[in-house]
């Protein structure tokens, strides 16, 4: 019940965010695309398909590490996520304009968390982990989205070759 309460909240400020975007856009950015709802980063992945695990590590310094991960299209992949830190991180995936879409958001309600299957949201010392298959060659991007952490450049890029 609460996690649909938040994904409402969610929603709703991304209709926000979307449309001040838009009007954004209409002020002389006409030619940039909005994101796209479902981005074809790939979708949850099934635990009994995982053919690799990746260790990713989430530091206090701002990085991921590895902050470059490569993975094969069609692979599932379990991303055991690590806060190495004291405060707060999460790995969230995404294309960089869904990043940067909720990092704003992340900006306008600090104490959002995201619950949905591309992200783990870690307090400091804790463990998680990620069941992503990589459908399509391209590249997927993630990031920590708690304020202040994507700009310091707390974010990474996983490679579907
Ligand atoms: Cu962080």
């Amino acid at each position: 019940m609460k996690g649909t309460l938040l994904r409402t909240t969610q929603a709703a400020v991304l209709a926000l965010t979307i449309s001040a975007g838009a009007a954004y856009a209409a002020g002389g950015h006409g030619d940039h695309a909005m994101p796209a709802a479902s981005a074809p980063i790939g979708k949850a992945g099934d635990p009994a398909r995982v053919t690799r695990s990746i260790d990713v590590d989430m530091t206090d310094a701002m990085r991921f590490t590895p902050a470059r991960i490569e993975v094969k299209a069609g692979e599932t992949v379990r991303l055991n996520v690590r806060n190495a830190g004291r405060i707060r991180h999460e790995l969230v995936l995404g294309t960089e304009a869904d990043l940067k879409a909720h990092y704003d958001m992340m900006m306008k309600d600090p104490g959002m968390r995201h619950e949905e299957a591309n992200a783990v949201s870690l307090e400091g010392g804790k463990s998680g982990q990620i069941v992503w298959r990589f459908d399509k060659a391209g590249t997927v991007s993630f990031g920590c989205l708690e304020p202040g952490h994507y700009t310091a450049g707390m974010k990474g890029a996983v490679s579907v070759l």
